[in-house]
């Protein structure tokens, strides 16, 4: 079958509800959340089942099409985008959307656990855990949008990281339409299985080089049915991470989030953000941590318990001031001030962003070297860097001077300075480039860089193995091979 046919058996194979007209509705396929990326396919398909997934990928693969696949398009790599290498190829790659496959197959709260087909919007997936009393924990400023699949196959953090773990601690099992067009259904429910290699590692993180998600089963928690929230003024990084490690302490490990935000990005939220006001704004702190401690016991007293641990860092001289929530209106509204720094960083001119991680302990040190370095190399350059201290990783964000625009300020040497001092500063820490975002196409030089050689070739050979032909979401992830291969 050539190329042309091919086309014409997937669309009769999807059906004309699944073939987007890239004409009216391209856009919202085919360009990036951040819009750093126009890409270009040979169609948009939209399968409505495992099958239709796997048929698509079978008929694409013998033409030599390739397929990317597509969750809810928020990714900050350019990971979702089809054909944007610069050499032609979204003539001959579908776009393959799991929008259509959005079921929630079954909550079990005997095995505390839900199988969901991978286009289940995140936040479906948490309401439909919730109504059965459970928790399904992923939680991210984008959950509105970003689908399961897509969450993970980018094995995403967010801001319950430091006590569930990331996306891929929270799943039992996967089913997965490989490269050929096979299905694995690898939708187990076992919490014990060494029965050879845990071959769902490979396609969680992946970024759908590897294999199409199609469903998964979830691993589920008991509802919190205490939470108590505080937005915390601290003397810095430094003393942000030891409150982080006496908090642990001293509230029998509930804590849920830790998450850094410094002045900066919390006077862009209140001035971009309707209702987000920082109400510790008056007192002039430079530094802060949203802290949230949750407990599905009965009578856990966390109010008490985060009172107590805050006057205790106080008296250590590294609280200087607190807010803790009162209601749960005023819980939502501190989140609100956290959630929302990624849209005023966006509503005030985007920032140039850098995603990493380094050990815990070397939190400060990083952060202060890494400044120190950016600013040598853009001195007007305003830094937004916050995030997920709890987890070690700071989204290590740069915004132009007022009045100037971010390519213009960011471009040619400048930006590249910018980004070796922060990577190399992580890199000297021991930490990671490529934090909680994935690698998708932007990074791929970085990884280059950075990662050491074995770790490469290691990742091209898995590759190989489960992709021979590179069907698969073609430049993406792996680093092009200098001698010759993708
Ligand atoms: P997409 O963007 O559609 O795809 C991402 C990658 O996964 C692509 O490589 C794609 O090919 C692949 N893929 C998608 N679906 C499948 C599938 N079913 N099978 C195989 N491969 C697939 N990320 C975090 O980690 N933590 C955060 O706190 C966070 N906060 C964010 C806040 C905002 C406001 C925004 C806009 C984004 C945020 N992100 C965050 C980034 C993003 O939301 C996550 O990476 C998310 O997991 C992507 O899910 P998605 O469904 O949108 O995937
Ligand atoms: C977050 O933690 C997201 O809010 C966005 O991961 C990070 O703005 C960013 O770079
Ligand atoms: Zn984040």
């Amino acid at each position: 079958m050539d190329r042309r046919e091919a086309l014409q058996a997937i669309a009769a194979c999807v059906g004309p509800p699944g073939v987007v007209d890239a004409d009216a509705d391209g856009e919202r396929y085919l360009i990036d959340h951040r819009r750093q990326y126009q890409g270009q396919a040979a169609m948009i398909v939209r399968p409505a089942d495992v099958a239709s997934v796997a048929e698509v990928v079978r008929l694409a693969a013998g033409a030599g099409l390739a397929v990317v696949p597509q969750g809810g398009n928020t990714g900050y790599c350019g990971g979702a985008t089809p054909g944007i290498d610069g050499q032609g190829t979204g003539e001959r790659t579908i776009l393959l959307s799991l929008e259509r496959l959005r079921g929630i197959r079954q909550v079990d709260p005997v095995g505390y656990s839900m199988t969901v087909e991978a286009g289940a919007v995140l936040a479906d997936v948490q309401a439909a855990a919730e109504r059965e009393g459970m928790l399904f924990p992923l939680s991210l400023g984008s959950e509105g949008s970003c689908q399961i699949g897509g969450n993970l196959a980018t094995n995403a953090g967010g801001t319950a990281v430091l006590r569930y773990g990331n996306a891929r601690e929270l799943v039992l099992g996967v089913e997965v339409v490989l490269a050929d067009g096979q299905i694995w259904n690898g939708l187990r429910e076992l919490r014990k299985d060494n029965a050879g290699y845990d071959l769902k590692q490979l396609f969680l993180g992946a970024e759908g080089t590897l294999g199409i998600i199609t469903a998964a089963v979830l691993k589920l928690f008991p509802l919190p049915r205490e939470r108590a929230t505080a937005l915390v003024a601290v003397t810095d990084v430094d003393a942000a991470c030891q409150l982080l490690s006496l908090a642990r302490r001293e509230s029998a490990d509930a804590v849920t989030s830790f998450e850094y935000l410094p002045r900066f990005a919390l006077e862009l939220v209140a001035t971009h953000i309707e209702g987000g006001t920082n109400p510790l704004a008056d007192a002039n702190y430079h530094h802060y941590v949203l802290v949230e401690l949750s407990s599905a016991a009965p009578e856990a007293r966390l109010e008490a318990r985060l009172e107590h641990l805050l006057a205790k860092g106080h008296a250590r001289g590294w609280v200087r001031d607190a807010v803790v929530a009162q209601s749960e209106a005023q819980r939502q509204h501190l989140w609100r001030l956290r959630e929302n720094v990624p849209e005023a960083q966006r509503l005030a001119g985007g920032s140039f962003k850098h995603d990493v991680s380094v050990p815990i302990p070397a939190l400060a040190a990083f952060l202060a070297q890494g400044l120190a370095g950016a600013a040598a190399a853009a001195p007007d350059a305003r830094p937004c860097v916050y995030g997920h201290i709890g987890d070690g990783n700071l989204h290590f964000n740069f915004m132009a001077p007022q009045g100037e625009g971010l390519a213009e300020h960011f471009e040619g040497d400048r930006g590249a300075q910018v980004s070796a001092a922060v990577l190399d500063a992580a890199a000297a820490h021991g930490g990671s480039v490529c934090a909680e975002h994935g690698v998708g196409y932007l990074k791929r030089p970085l990884l280059a860089g950075y990662q050491d050689a074995v770790s490469i070739d290691l990742m091209r050979r898995v590759k190989a193995a489960l992709d021979p032909e590179g069907t698969l979401n073609p430049h993406k992830v792996i680093p092009d091979d200098p001698g010759g291969g993708e």
